[in-house]
């Protein structure tokens, strides 16, 4: 049941925070799946704090090193179910390596990406998926560069699975995560989740979003053709796409690795803890 991932934490995103919604679908998602054996991971920013309302195990992170994070858990145990939590600047922008190589590797996880298209936390500075323009503080004069389409540079590193959901549709996204986790590989959704302090262009994507709909997710020119539709930017009055625009099977980096394969790690090991605290000293 969805309270079952709930935790006594007081949450602090702002009422109304698309976040919230974001919280509810993942809870909706892995409470349908059925499955507890998963390690959760986040980034740091607000989206971050997700980690804290989750009653599952993991990691709360470091700034842009979600994945590695998972990646390690996912080769220390290849049983487990692991899902990390970053932002558009966490991942994009500090993260972009992790970003990009994990989709060479295919490990058999999950990245969600809350992408408010600021650093919302630290109030409002532009990320590498602001629209060119974007006036802040930090970019008084008006950003003069053009947004990082995160679902192209996904594709073209070779992801096997690639989706784009939208935090105010709730049922849809609860959908998308438990398709992006039950699948074998890598999987990514970058997730619209306007920030209504910094960034609220909730109204931009109430009149523009829409559900791909016969499109065929193992063409790979359809997929990118349909990631092509929204730059990122909000002069022009574009439809913005969301589903799940490319889904390939592919080699997953346990199958791959032969160490992985072996189940050494049930192996019970018994680490000397005295010793090992010793050299500390
Ligand atoms: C290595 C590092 N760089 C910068 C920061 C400062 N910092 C903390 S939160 C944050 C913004 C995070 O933005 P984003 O990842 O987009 O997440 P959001 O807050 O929008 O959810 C930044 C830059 C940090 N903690 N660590």
């Amino acid at each position: 049941m969805t309270k079952d991932f709930s935790t006594k934490e007081t949450i602090t995103w702002c009422p109304g925070c698309p976040n919230f919604k974001i919280l509810k679908a993942f809870k909706a998602a892995v409470a349908e799946l059925g499955n507890r054996n998963i390690a959760i991971v986040s980034g740091v920013g607000c989206h971050a704090k997700i980690y804290d309302y989750i009653n599952l195990k993991g990691f709360y992170g470091i700034h842009g090193r979600v994945l590695p994070v998972c990646l390690g858990i996912k080769m220390g145990n290849p049983k487990m179910t692991v899902v990390g939590f970053g932002g558009d600047g966490d991942t994009y922008n500090e993260g972009i390596s992790h970003f990009i190589h994990n989709y060479r590797y295919n490990a058999d996880m999950t990245m969600l990406v809350h992408n408010n298209q600021v650093f919302s936390l630290t109030t409002g500075q532009a990320t590498a998926t602001t629209e060119k323009g974007f006036i802040d503080g930090s970019t008084p004069l008006g950003l003069k560069e053009r947004p990082l389409n995160p679902l192209i540079m996904a594709l073209e590193s070779g992801a096997s699975f690639v989706a784009r959901g939208y935090a105010l549709d709730v049922p849809h996204l609860k959908d998308l995560i438990k398709q992006a986790i039950l699948h074998k590989g890598f999987s990514f959704i970058d997730i619209l989740q306007p920030c209504i302090i910094f960034h609220n262009v909730v109204p931009y994507f109430q009149k523009n979003v829409y559900k791909l709909k016969n499109h065929k997710q193992e063409d790979f020119s359809a997929a990118l053709l349909k990631a092509r539709q929204w730059d990122y930017c909000f002069d022009k009055d574009k439809k913005v796409p969301i589903g799940i625009f490319y889904q390939k099977t592919s080699p997953a980096f346990e199958s791959y690795w032969p160490q992985l394969k072996k189940p050494w790690h049930t192996v019970l090991r018994k680490p000397n803890w005295q010793k090992i605290i010793g050299e500390f000293k």
